[in-house]
């Protein structure tokens, strides 16, 4: 015999009905009233079904039908279901990639390496020893090689060298090619220098002197305020107010001139 909370066709109105009659046993007015269970049966089922769910009561006389009660309040919420057994979807594709984690502890030291080869210190010893004797010969191949220029150029010690290389050209390159040679222009600071280098020009050449800087005044282009000079008779007369640059004539004196025009160029060596 199903029980009553398991009938599936139990209706809100069957389950008020059940609830009324149960009241009434729990106060005992059972003996007093003649209970009368009316079940509405409107549904599939039939009142026998209906007696079934009030077979405690015990029905004395029958008495007309009365009106239906109020329908009861709705039941308590069920369970959750069982996941349903439809067709799953195919998987998708992989997340994307997740951030690197953080980085990991220092790792243990390493095992210690192989003892190295044995130094052979005779191999920089022979390669010192060799440099050395490049040294010593390239020493004696310089030293001969001064001599030879000297003796070539009439070069006197404790004197100053001056070379031309025989060639006219303006002041500006005068200068850079003395330069290149890590010399200057020729800058006679005396008679004897002056005649030193008219002794190796056969021409009229530049001279390390201009007053570029200040008209009038003439200055040696390494510095300084001129200690001696040896300027022909008139001169310098800075004519057509363009010269500012000095040439030594062949016979030793100066003259200011243009120093766009070209003029042989002799460099000044240290002494
Ligand atoms: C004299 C010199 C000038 C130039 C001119 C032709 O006037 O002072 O420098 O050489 O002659
Ligand atoms: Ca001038
Ligand atoms: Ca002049």
């Amino acid at each position: 015999m199903l029980e009553v909370h398991q009938q599936p066709w139990r209706t809100a109105k069957h389950i008020a009905v059940f609830r009324t009659v149960r009241t009434m046993f729990q106060f005992s007015l059972l003996p007093v009233l003649l209970c009368v269970v009316t079940v509405s049966c409107s549904e599939t089922k039939t009142c026998d079904d209906a007696q079934k769910i009030c077979s405690v009561v015990t029905c004395g006389i029958p008495v007309t039908k009365g009106t239906p009660g109020r329908d009861g309040r709705d039941g308590p919420k069920g369970e959750k279901g069982e996941p349903g057994q439809g067709l799953r979807g195919m998987q998708g594709p992989p997340g994307k990639l997740g951030p690197p984690g953080n980085t990991g502890p220092t790792g243990l030291q390493g095992q210690k390496g192989q003892k190295g080869d044995r130094g052979d210190s005779s191999v920089a010893e022979t390669t010192l020893a060799n440099l050395e004797r490049e040294i010593q010969s390239l020493r004696s191949e310089l030293d001969l090689t001064k001599k030879v220029q000297t003796f070539s150029l009439g070069k006197k010690s404790g004197k100053k060298l001056y070379v031309t290389n025989g060639e006219k050209m303006p002041f500006s390159k005068v200068k850079a090619v003395c330069a290149e040679l890590q010399a200057t222009v020729a800058t006679p600071k005396n008679a004897e220098e002056n005649k030193a280098i008219q002794d190796v020009v056969p021409d009229v050449a530049f001279l390390g002197i201009t007053d570029e800087v200040t008209e009038g005044r003439f200055m040696y282009v390494t510095g300084g305020r001129l200690t001696y000079s040896n300027w022909k008779k008139g001169e310098p007369n800075d004519h057509d107010k363009e010269e500012d640059c000095v040439i030594l004539l062949k016979d030793g004196l100066w003259n200011d001139i243009s120093c766009s025009s070209s003029f042989l160029a002799v460099c000044e060596f240290p002494a």
